[in-house]
């Protein structure tokens, strides 16, 4: 497979103005007609007019027309990737009618059809397989799309934009067009046929055009559509709150799918959904899928401007409209819920996957240098850590500077293709900043770690603050430059107070490191303070500080940075445990520092405190984040240790964690507000504490799943039954399974909990149910969102039994990689994450993880996407 560069970027030779497209649906095979105007690339010198070349595959080419004359097949040249034509004029039209076979796809790329509809993913190269294209983003043209298919069977038929016109033809088959006044990328073309039903809304805009809203889902699915259109509703309306930005068609369509590879696409005008980012109600999905459907109706909605109007030169820019989206998101998140809880879940998402990432073999800069298939760049880095590097633009130029930044950013690249470089300048020229250091953010990959030293004078009343920096190397590049690196402070006096670090009396100020060493003064200093470094997480780095356990303790109560106060309490954790496992792995016996249960103790007894970011702070530190500060991971010490603390915890604040969840108890009708949502999480964080203390809760697990009227409280209570240890338990959490799927089995999104409760199970045992339930109706293959619930859940999640000293869990997976390399490579590649990272594991795991991974690369036919990183991770 062929290697691709951001240094070999050129222009297309030519551009298309006009896609004019037509789609005879059929059972058997579908008929693509294509007329494409045209037009040689003036801005590039040609010597003779050079040859067009388009891009497709997986399809039957019948005949292709240049302007109305038919091309014989000894004038083009067909390959499995491209069709070139030559050509005789400088603006020309090209006609290819093709033949597909949407029912046999399975790789969800192109036109194929789930549950028997007919649906679209395009993005990032899946429109080559629906027609001869020139299948890049910096190619846009107006799209004008006619669909014809039986009515009975199709008779909602959807594409983007406008609908222009419709009719029937003489064979009884039904026709509409569509059509989308602005131009736009081959990516985030969209066509959708099925039976379907609608939810209808209206939206006003600021300027008081009135938008039309639909929600198209299965008709058994038509009352879970209400809280995605609310989050549609708010997301408009905060965008034009937040960033000035209008929607600019007449109509804003989504249609849920069940089989499908991302969450959701923001195709112009008609986004597609995966229907478990989409339906919900309080019945059937959690707090969790309520607050994910929003944040993901905000997302793709944003792209309408960040994305769509203004989009990627090319795919190495993906962050340009990804980092900044999710950026988008995460603050529209923040304004509608918790802003401290939403600003813990990021970092600490982006600390545990992404910094893993950045760590691996797999390590690439948020703008790549090279791929070989893109869907592999779809990552945590060029999302994640893309929208940190924003975040940080953010802090830099301010709230009001960003949006003068954004606002010239919109001005003068819309209906452009662009790169990340446009959007630094348009904040650089808008508020008069040099970001030339700031850009190695882009260029460079890996997790900088910062190591800060301090010293106390108390003659002269200076503080003072070393800060170094330095990035590990990473795959290809060596040598890393100082990164620009804005690391926001706190000095807390001996009783806890902030100190004033300026005139003005603010507590916290940001140091601008730019320098590999740099030392920070403070002057006026009364007495030796503590330092809380990197308030607000406000840079994406590591940071190293001596600090004693008591000083943890010690932020984690007086910390007026929310975030620092949750992390202060986190490095406490990971301090402790990390002594724990250290003792597990030598079979010492284990006993737990009782600063911890004091730290829990006081959070149990703060009713002052907001309960949403008290469930965060009652929560230990995951297993995989224990796994990523690890030197040398040994994955079943980690989970002893974990298991340990849980139950010393649960037993030493017993009656703490009852007194709050009784406290808590409430018979409000179920409402997804984030106050109720805070409360919701607070109790089920005390439930699952109580479901450790044997059979003695074993009763309250019971009743809150049996009486439970949300689904949120009785996923809750299923989950603790399901790993409760008391041998009592097991019984329980049997009959429980069997009710839940008993009740729920018809319905797609709740079956994919059920399956991921058990995947997710740690208990003994768990393993042999865990490969039984591969051969359970409710398990399938070829639906992600199956493969992710149970197989995804097993390995990310699962390390006591995914890390079996047996090597099981490493087969199983492996044996998926490779059924699904062809069946859907780019969930097979999904996969390997866990995999990759098996130079980071101590033995015996690190050599059975690398034999699985060679075991992949010696299979025949490797998907480009599997072979990518199977290579990258063996090098
Ligand atoms: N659908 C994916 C997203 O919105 C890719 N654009 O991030
Ligand atoms: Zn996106």
């Amino acid at each position: 497979p062929k290697t691709i560069y951001l240094k070999d970027y050129q222009e297309p030779d030519y551009w298309i103005d006009n896609t004019e497209l037509s789609f005879d649906l059929g059972e058997e095979v579908t008929v693509v007609q294509s007329k494409l105007s045209l037009r040689l690339n003036e801005n590039k010198t040609h010597g003779s007019l050079p040859p067009l070349v388009l891009d497709g595959t997986d399809q039957v080419l019948k005949q292709v027309l240049v302007d109305g004359k038919t091309i014989e097949p000894s004038q083009y040249e067909l390959t499995d990737e491209t069709l070139s034509l030559p050509v005789t004029q400088k603006a020309f039209i090209v006609e290819v009618t093709t033949e597909i076979k949407p029912q046999e796809n399975t790789s969800l790329e192109g036109l194929y059809k789930s549950n028997g509809m007919f649906c679209t993913q395009c993005e990032a190269e899946g429109f080559r397989k629906i027609t001869y294209y020139l299948d890049r983003p910096d190619v846009m043209a107006k799209f004008k799309t006619t669909i014809i298919a039986d009515p009975q069977q199709y008779p909602v038929m959807l594409s983007n934009g406008n609908d222009i016109a419709k009719g029937e033809r003489k064979d009884g088959k039904q026709w509409v067009t569509w059509e989308v006044p602005f131009k736009k990328p081959s990516y985030l073309f969209a066509l959708v046929a099925g039976d379907l039903s609608n939810v209808t809304d209206k939206y006003t805009t600021c300027s008081g055009r009135e938008i039309t809203l639909k929600i198209f889902t299965e008709h058994k699915n038509i009352d879970k559509c209400d809280h995605a259109m609310t989050s549609l509703k708010k997301s408009m309306k905060w965008d034009e709150d937040v960033y000035g930005r209008e929607y600019d068609l007449d109509i804003f369509m989504i249609v849920a799918v069940d089989h499908f590879n991302m969450g959701a696409m923001e195709n112009k005008g008609l986004n597609i959904f995966n229907s478990s980012c989409v339906l919900a109600k309080p019945d059937t999905a959690t707090d969790n899928a309520y607050q994910r459907i929003e944040a993901i109706v905000g997302h793709e909605y944003f792209h309408n401007w960040s994305g769509n109007r203004v989009t990627c030169r090319d795919w190495f820019q993906l962050s340009l409209k990804e980092g900044f989206t999710v950026f988008r998101d995460a603050e529209f998140s923040a304004d509608m819920n918790s802003r401290p809880v939403k600003r813990i879940e990021d970092a600490n998402f982006l600390r545990t996957a992404q910094f893993a990432e950045d760590a691996g073999p797999t390590a690439h800069p948020i703008r790549p240098d090279s791929y070989i298939e893109i869907s592999n760049f779809y990552t945590l880095t060029v999302y994640e850590k893309g929208a940190e590097v924003v975040r940080m633009i953010h802090n830099i130029v301010g709230k009001e500077g960003f949006r003068k930044g954004s606002d010239l950013y919109f001005e003068r690249h819309d209906g452009q293709a662009v790169t990340t470089e446009e959007f630094v300048k348009a904040m650089e020229d808008a508020n008069q900043v040099d970001l030339t250091q700031f850009r190695r953010w882009y260029s460079q990959a890996g997790t900088p770690v910062i190591t800060v030293m301090d010293q106390y004078d108390e003659d002269s009343q200076q503080y003072q603050l070393t800060i170094k920096q330095h990035c590990p190397a990473t795959p290809g590049q060596t040598d890393k430059k100082p990164f620009h690196i804005p690391i926001a402070i706190g000095l807390l006096d001996p009783k806890g107070n902030g100190i004033a670090l300026n005139d003005a009396g603010d507590t916290t100020q940001v140091l601008d490191v730019t320098e590999q060493q740099q030392t920070f003064i403070f002057k006026n200093i009364a007495q030796q303070p503590l330092p809380s470094l990197l308030r607000g997480f406000s840079a994406p780095v590591k940071v190293k500080y001596p600090y004693s356990r008591d000083q943890l303790l010690f932020l984690a109560s007086h910390d007026s940075d929310g975030f620092n106060r949750w992390e202060a309490g986190q490095q406490l954790a990971v301090d402790i445990l990390e002594e724990l496992a250290e003792k597990a792995r030598q079979s010492q016996s284990l006993t737990l520092d009782d600063r911890l249960i004091q730290a829990y103790r006081a959070v149990l007894q703060d009713e002052q405190l907001d309960p949403a970011v008290a469930a965060k702070m009652l929560a230990l530190p995951s297993e995989g984040y224990l796994a990523e500060q690890a030197e040398t991971i040994y994955p079943l010490a980690i989970h002893q240790a974990r298991e340990f603390a849980k139950q010393q915890l649960a037993e030493a604040l017993s009656e703490a964690w009852l007194a709050v969840y009784q406290r808590l108890q409430s018979d409000k009708a179920y409402q997804p507000t984030a106050a109720d949502i805070a409360e919701r999480s607070l109790k089920n964080t005390c439930l699952s504490y109580l479901s450790q203390l044997g059979e003695k809760q074993l009763a309250l697990l019971e009743k809150q799943y049996q009486t439970a009227t949300n689904m949120t409280d009785k996923y809750a209570a299923l989950s603790c039954l399901v790993n409760a240890p008391a041998e009592l338990a097991k019984p329980v959490a049997k009959t429980a399974l069997a009710d839940f799927y008993q009740r729920w089995q018809e319905d797609v999104q709740v079956m994919e909990q059920w399956l991921a409760v058990q995947a997710n199970c740690s208990l003994p045992g768990a393993f042999e149910h865990i490969l039984s339930l591969q051969e359970h109706e409710a398990f399938d293959i070829k639906n992600p969102n199956k493969i992710r619930s149970l197989i995804g859940q097993f390995a990310m999640n699962n390390a006591v039994h995914f890390h079996q000293e047996t090597g099981a869990g490493y087969q199983l997976l492996a044996d998926y990689i490779i059924k699904l390399n062809i069946v859907n490579p780019q969930i097979a590649s999904r996969l390997l994450t866990p995999l990759t990272r098996w130079k980071r594991y101590g033995e015996p795991h690190q050599a059975q993880m690398k034999a699985e991974l060679v075991r992949i690369r010696k299979q025949p036919e490797l998907s480009k996407d599997v072979y990518e990183i199977v290579e990258k991770s063996l090098k």
